[in-house]
């Protein structure tokens, strides 16, 4: 025994008690104990059952991610299983808050399970880059059917206690304390002299067609592989003997641990959590937040103010006139309304929040009481000023002032106001109540309590905040616009739009460039080309396809033409036959000779300018750590998860590797291929971004 599991007697039951704080995670004791736990009750005269029980918020929410990627050390989680369920004794899980992966694999190993009503179950090892390895994936399609197990395996989603009793993965449901209900049922099964129940001793579920199965669950995971390779490790529990089918299932786990996707997956998970961390800002206390301000209800405001409304925030929104303050009521009604279909809030909550929390005005003294206020109007300087001088007479002291601006420098808004040290900027991304990004942007004066108040809005919202410094385009839109330019660049060179798009899709983007570039709006980044022209370096290339589309009128798809042509309402086009010669007319008016590029090439180029350009924005202190930048790109820009992020993606590849990219790229285009000083600076001392991450 260790101090990882607490040993207590009642009766015949033996009690084994997790206490490895603050989820119960299956390390190396944790493992350990529960085998001398089960030694122990075993020998110990008289006990007749053991029930298993976690402490503190959860049963196990799974194998210690922390471990993994070193030596696995015995004893073994799948060991630790079958060691439970072939005990001679009764064995039963009480579970209560998470059962989660490697914690719903032990309590399959227990012969009878009861849980909370609250309770959460799930294999969610896919988002981890992984299959369950110890035997959810042959004890879960005993229990449940293979259909459901597929469903919550490849998945990952978490299933509530009534969810999982209907399908037979727990026996029953009862509200308390999980030590007095999981012994209560213990002593009432010894009472009715209830059999073991061991899962492996159940009859292999019915086979399904396994091969368009695991085509089907390839194509929706855009690349991903373990989800599809649970596909093959549930077939192994129908067509194998359960102990092979348990080694097929390690096998292919310790494969898949091997992988790239699972490294990328699992920086993933704790990037998400680390990046709200924030070295300076310990001890800072956030100011109050009851009642945001926002302005302008355009589709931006409309969302912000939808997200603050979700969160329990009252919302003052002030437009110009009551007609468009009308029209702003119903976007957020109509958001509103999403979220209640989505089953997210109840009837009486959509309607205390549209007719309770939620004050639509014209006149900005309206804004008096208000804790923060959100801008969002059109992205102009002057416009912007106008609006943070009124907020800066009609707020109250302490107020905080934020714009939601996308690449306008926030240092310029501030300075127009009183109170620089309240300005900040909340940079949301749209549609701002679905999008899980925000930008914290501190600019040189901003207080810290202002920052950690950006801090704890985003999480009260639901977001993935990130702290991002003043530049143009802050972390992401900066990034985007380098990636684009290179995509850009192969397409003046000879590929084309629907070439890269693909290509995208193929490594794991949720959309390619053009694609992307049809939805937000053509007229977007035509506006944004032209704001930046007078600027613009001598030696930069820019194509102007893309301007000869906005030209005849196609913004995307919203006029039902961009790069693709969409049928009326759909959302996904086809290649738009204009467009290769408007760019085969602009090639030949440059004098370019197109050249073929594979997918690969595509891909390299791509991500080579992306994460010179993330190195370049980390070298600068605009984000402060490598992880910063590749939680924006996760989160707001549709990068591949199992990828971790284009600074973990550099990592995986290998820095000099990226750097040769760069370096053989400059040979064409000295200036858009300029090597990232911080990138030059960890190849010669042999260093990687995760290196600066642990670093802190
Ligand atoms: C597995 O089980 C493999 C097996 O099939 C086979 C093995 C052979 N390990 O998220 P939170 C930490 S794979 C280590 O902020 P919440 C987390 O890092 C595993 N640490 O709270 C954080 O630490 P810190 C399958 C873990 O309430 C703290 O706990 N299981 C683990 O929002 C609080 O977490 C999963 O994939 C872990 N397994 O959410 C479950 N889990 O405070 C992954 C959490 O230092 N975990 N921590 O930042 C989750 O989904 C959520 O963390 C959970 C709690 C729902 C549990």
């Amino acid at each position: 025994m260790n101090d990882k599991i607490a040993y207590a007697r009642h009766g015949n039951v033996a009690v084994l008690r997790l206490e490895n704080p603050p989820v119960n995670a299956l390390s190396h004791a944790v493992r350990g104990g529960l085998m001398a736990g089960m030694d122990r009750a075993e020998a110990d005269t008289g006990v007749r059952a053991v029930l298993l029980v976690g402490a503190g918020r959860a049963f196990i929410a799974g194998a210690d991610i922390k471990e993994f990627g070193k030596t696995p050390l015995e004893p073994h989680l799948p060991d630790v299983c079958n060691r439970i369920e072939a005990s001679p004794l009764l064995v039963v899980a009480s579970m209560h808050g998470v059962s989660l992966g490697g914690g719903l694999e032990v309590a399959l190993s227990a012969h009878y399970r009861i849980a909370q009503p609250d309770a959460r179950l799930g294999l969610p090892e896919v988002h981890l880059g992984l299959i369950p390895g110890a035997g959810g994936t042959q004890r879960l399609p005993r229990v449940a059917g293979v259909e459901a197990a597929l469903d919550m395996i490849t998945t990952g989603r978490h299933v509530m206690a009534p969810e999982a009793l209907a399908m037979g993965v727990i026996d029953q449901i009862e509200a308390g304390d999980p030590e007095a209900i999981g012994l209560a049922y213990a002593k009432a099964l010894l009472y009715e002299e209830a059999a073991r129940r061991p899962v492996s001793e159940m009859p292999a579920p019915a086979p399904v067609d396994w091969d368009a199965r695991y085509a089907a669950v390839l194509r929706k995971g855009r690349g991903q592989i373990s989800p599809a390779q649970a596909v093959r490790a549930v077939q192994a529990s129908v067509e194998m003997p359960f102990d092979a089918g348990l080694k097929a299932e390690r096998a292919m786990f310790r494969e898949l641990m091997e992988t790239d996707q699972r490294q990328g997956m699992i920086h993933a998970f704790f990037a998400e959590r680390a990046v709200s961390n924030l070295p300076g800002l310990e001890g800072i206390a956030p100011r109050a937040l009851t009642g945001v301000g926002v302005i302008g209800g355009g589709t931006m405001g409309a969302g912000i103010a939808t997200a603050a409304l979700l969160s329990g925030l009252r919302v003052c929104l002030i437009e110009r006139d009551t007609a468009v303050a009308e029209a702003a009521r119903g976007r957020i009604s109509a958001n509103l309304a999403g979220a209640l279909k989505r089953g997210k809030i109840s009837q009486e909550q959509q309607d205390a929040m549209l007719d309770h929390a939620l004050v639509l005005a014209t006149d900005y003294a309206a804004l008096k009481d208000a804790d923060l206020v959100i801008e969002a109007v059109f992205e102009e300087m002057a416009t912007k000023k106008t609006v943070f001088k009124q907020l800066d007479k009609v707020c109250k002291p302490g107020a905080v002032l934020a714009t939601n601006t996308s690449y306008l420098d926030v240092n310029e808004i501030a300075a127009g106001t009183s109170r620089a040290g309240d300005v900040i900027g909340l940079h949301f991304f749209s549609p701002a109540h679905v999008m899980k990004l925000l930008e914290v942007v501190v600019t040189d004066q901003t207080t810290p309590d202002v920052v950690a108040t950006g801090f704890a809005l985003g999480k009260r919202l639901g977001k993935v905040a990130v702290r991002a410094g003043v530049c143009d385009g802050f972390i992401g839109n900066r990034i985007l616009n380098t990636y684009r330019s290179a995509a850009d660049h192969m397409v003046l060179d000879g590929a084309s739009p629907f070439q890269i798009d693909a290509a995208l899709a193929d490594f794991g983007f949720a959309m390619g460039p053009f694609a992307m570039a049809d939805l937000a709006g053509l007229d977007i980044a035509w506006a944004m080309r032209k704001r930046r022209a007078p600027h613009l370096d001598s030696r930069a290339r820019v194509g102007k396809y893309a301007d000869r589309l906005c030209e005849a009128g196609h913004f995307g798809q919203k006029t039902g033409a961009g790069f693709y042509t969409y049928e009326q309402g759909q959302r996904v086009g086809t290649p738009n036959p204009d467009v290769m010669s408007l760019i085969e007319a602009e090639r030949a008016a440059r004098g370019i000779t197109p050249r073929d590029f594979t997918d690969a090439e595509i891909t390299r180029r791509y991500m080579a300018a992306m994460a010179n350009e993330a190195a370049r924005v980390v070298g600068e202190g605009i984000a402060r750590r490598p992880l910063d930048v590749d939680m924006v790109l996760l989160f707001g820009y549709g990068f591949p998860r199992f990828w971790g992020g284009p600074l973990k993606w550099a990592d995986l590849l290998g820095l000099p590797a990226l750097l040769a990219d760069v370096e053989r790229f400059a040979q064409e285009d000295v200036f858009f291929w300029e090597p990232a000083p911080l990138l030059q600076q960890l190849v010669s001392e042999g260093r990687n971004f995760d290196d600066l991450n642990k670093a802190g």
